[in-house]
């Protein structure tokens, strides 16, 4: 699950998504102040890890390392990725790609995964391209990393999404938005073991 503080507060959706089977949490802030995401980040590490589960940052290297993520997910406008791997030695480090193009770029400059998208369209990125799952399984058929696809997955859709290939799916609104958090995730938990098994 990745948060949204426009659709609820994190730590309260991150432990109910931890509770509900999720395997990973990006803390994703858009213009908050730099302290206070590090403050949030600290809290979704100590959460992450009394469930075995990993955390990512969104964008921000500096709050990545700062809060002793597992990785974080930079997009064609963030830092470099081999600046990162650099800087970051010991992260896992996720590239956000937009078209097969940029995927086989960021494949090239040593992304450890992909995160692509957005594959339906979506309210939580409006303006966003949308590759559909016709793009999605191009670029899950071009590169030998793994892809995790993002953007308007919810519970209808997820089994076409886990069809095309993809090792994972990066969920917002579907789990973030729903009145019950826990029980999203356990349904959407549910759809991957039964396609993925
Ligand atoms: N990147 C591509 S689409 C998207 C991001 C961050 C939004 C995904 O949110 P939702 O609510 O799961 O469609
Ligand atoms: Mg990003």
């Amino acid at each position: 699950m990745i948060t949204d503080r426009r659709l609820k507060s994190e730590i309260e959706s991150v432990r109910e998504a931890l509770e509900g089977g999720a395997t990973s949490i990006q803390l994703r802030i858009k213009n908050a102040p730099t302290g206070e995401m590090i403050k949030i980040g600290k809290e979704i590490r100590e959460l992450t890890k009394e469930y075995d589960a990993l955390y990512f940052v969104d964008d921000r290297l500096d709050v990545a390392l700062a809060t002793d993520a597992d990785g974080v997910q930079l997009g064609p406008e963030d830092m470099p990725i081999s600046l990162a791997k650099e800087i970051g030695p010991n992260l896992i480090i996720g590239a956000s790609v937009y078209s097969l193009e940029e995927a086989l770029k960021a494949e090239k400059e040593g992304a450890d995964y992909l995160g692509a998208g957005s594959v339906f369209p979506t309210p939580t990125k409006r303006d966003v391209k949308v590759i559909g799952l016709e793009g999605l399984k191009r670029i899950v058929e071009s590169v030998k990393i793994p892809v995790v696809a993002i953007g308007g997955i919810n519970h209808k859709n997820a089994r076409d999404v886990l069809k095309t290939g993809v090792d994972g799916i990066a969920i917002i609104s579907a789990i973030m938005g729903a009145e019950d958090v826990k029980r999203a995730t356990e349904e959407m938990r549910k759809i991957i073991e039964e396609v993925l098994r």
